[in-house]
């Protein structure tokens, strides 16, 4: 079942229709205004509210203010996937920048009522309150409602009429004691998938509508000077001079340089600039100016401003500067989830036939959902790259193609992924699924037991702490029925089929390495009185063969611990075969 393209083509229609209706909702006539908690805001909501309820969906306003919708799952009370952007806008501001993420999933849903078709999860719709932070100069109010993570002192903030947040909560008939109340416990989502513009023109200068977002960058920022000497502009030989402007212009050029050749995904902008003594007939003695870099990887990012900062003291040696810089403002990079990357991916390619990868420049309501959930995003192009302003618009047909990838990325990641599936099944099932991992059934019975996991990792991390108990009764308990290393296990359990799989390097034709293999394992066998055991997965025929003859020099209490050692490591890899898709 599929959104067909003239479905997408009608429901498009409407999404564009819908966001000319909420641009007339704005505290100034002939431009859009719309700001958190202000009247327009609650009129937004009640309009957007009345059409969740048209989509077959619950609609409710939560205690910050973001207008939330419920599609129900096939099971009432499972666990969600959580779709939607905001809805207050900037000053003046395009009609597409936020909307379009609520309304785009509000047609999803639309369509998924149409054809009765119920998912493993719900489907929750949220239109946030607050992303931009036009009103009160703090941002993502409304997602951070959701993640729980409002500091108290939010409350006091105030906006330009000396409004504090609390007042306007109670003008908009919210209670600011009861802000916790927005926030959602970490099961309530399975994950989250905003669509938003783009915002820039890298889709426009690709030819292609639609791309998925790898991670959405980080930032630092800092104040940066040059000190030199000022003196007369008509007297001081060129030579002699200390002009700490023109440092800081090579630095700049320098700045422009080596963020280009740093790769596609960095910037680095050198936004302001001032000079002093700053008169036409005076050398500047003094240059500052700010550094903006970002990038999809806080790494990268470091890295790149580490040789940047290197050039700018090496300008000032040569010429004579001083150059120093503080940081004042630094923002991690919010990684998208590679299984909901994988899945927008798909997505794309079966509708536009490629799936470009780019990071997103601009923050989103994502960044705050990511400290609770997984999180991914799709961009659709928009005209000119230009937002945050009135001239921003995206093409109905580009629309009508989001929504048919959109509507396939959802069906896809509303399924149970393993991890939901481990922690609603039954006591019975969930071990099924880690049976073939190790055969220790006190180790499985323990991590069942300890169920619900909010994540894969946190998952991860318990199996690999209650690895960590396991003795050398727990070593031959597991090695009873373990295959050599290089013996293809014959019969038809699940935990033979993985074996084969990882033993498929000393699986393979070289008779001297299998001869050589066979006469390790049984000098081991006669040595330890157990099967040898090694991580095989990633390793070479020669480097397990090495490893093997190196293993048979331990003492025994040394081989004990080497040998636990590859068995958790071997459980945890199949654990994570079982729960990474
Ligand atoms: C194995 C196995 O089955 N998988 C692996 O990584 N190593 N066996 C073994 N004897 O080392």
């Amino acid at each position: 079942m599929q959104m067909t393209a003239e479905e997408a083509r009608l429901a498009a229609e409407r999404v564009m229709l819908r966001s000319d209706r909420l641009a007339q909702i704005s505290e100034t006539s002939g431009e859009l205004t719309r700001v958190y908690l202000s009247p327009e805001h609650l009129q937004a909501n009640a309009l957007v509210a009345q059409w969740m309820n048209e989509a077959g969906m619950n609609a409710w306003q939560d205690a910050v203010g973001n207008i939330c919708g419920r599609y129900e799952a096939q099971h009432e009370g499972a666990p969600a996937l959580l779709l939607g952007s905001h809805l207050d806008t900037v000053r003046n501001a395009g009609r597409y920048d936020g909307m379009l993420g609520v309304l785009t999933a509000l047609e999803v849903v639309a369509w998924l009522n149409k054809h009765h078709i119920r998912l493993t999860q719900a489907i929750e719709v949220v239109g946030f309150g607050d992303e931009e932070g036009t009103r009160f100069g703090i941002t993502l109010l409304g997602s951070r409602g959701l993640t729980g993570s409002w500091p108290q002192a939010w409350l006091e903030c105030e906006d330009a009429q000396g409004i504090s947040v609390a007042r306007a909560l109670v003008n908009a008939g919210l209670d600011p004691t009861r802000i916790a109340h927005a926030a959602r416990s970490p099961l309530d989502f399975s994950a989250c998938l905003e669509l938003h513009i783009e915002q820039g023109p890298v889709l426009e200068k690709a030819g292609l509508a639609l791309g998925v977002v790898t991670a959405i960058n980080g930032a630092k920022r800092l104040n940066c000077r040059f000190d030199g000497e000022a003196g007369h502009a008509g007297t001081v030989p060129m030579p002699l001079r200390r002009d700490a402007l023109a440092g800081a212009a090579e630095w700049m050029l320098a700045v422009e340089q080596l963020t280009q050749a740093s790769g596609p995904t960095l910037v680095a902008t050198v936004g302001t600039l001032k000079c002093s003594p700053g008169a036409v007939n005076v050398i500047p003695g003094c240059a500052e100016l700010t550094l903006d870099i970002r990038s999809p990887s806080d790494e990268t990012r470091d890295t790149l401003l580490a040789s940047l900062l290197e050039k700018a003291r090496e300008i000032a040696a040569r010429r004579d500067l001083k150059f120093s810089h503080e940081i004042f403002y630094i923002s991690s990079a919010t990684p998208c989830d590679s299984g909901l990357q994988a899945a927008l991916s798909r997505a794309c390619e079966s509708v536009q036939g490629k799936a470009p990868l780019l990071p997103s420049g601009a923050g989103h309501d994502s960044m705050a959902l990511a400290e609770r959930w997984p999180v991914a995003m799709l961009f659709v192009r928009c005209a000119g790259g230009i937002s945050h302003h009135p001239a921003e618009s995206v093409e109905a047909a580009d629309v009508a193609t989001a929504l048919q990838a959109f509507s396939l990325a959802v069906l896809e990641s509303a399924q149970p992924g393993p991890l939901q599936q481990f922690n609603a099944a039954s006591h019975e099932d969930a071990l099924a699924m880690i049976a073939a991992c190790v055969a220790l059934p006190e180790w499985q019975r323990l991590l069942v037991a300890e169920r619900p996991f909010m994540s894969v990792e946190a998952l991860m991390q318990k199996a690999a702490a209650l690895s960590e108990r396991w003795q050398e009764n727990e070593l031959a308990q597991a090695l009873q029925a373990h295959p050599r290393i290089g013996d293809k296990p014959k019969d038809a359990s699940a935990e033979s089929a993985l074996s084969r799989q990882e033993q498929s390097a000393v699986n393979g034709q070289d008779r001297a390495l299998t001869q050589a293999l066979a006469q390790g394992n049984a000098d081991y066998e006669a040595r330890f009185g157990r099967v040898f055991l090694i991580r095989a997965k990633g390793r070479s025929g020669e480097e397990i063969l090495s490893l093997l003859q190196a293993r048979l020099q331990n003492d025994d209490a040394a081989e004990v611990q080497a040998a636990l050692e590859q068995l958790r490591q071997i459980t945890l890899l199949r654990l994570e075969g079982v729960f990474i898709r």
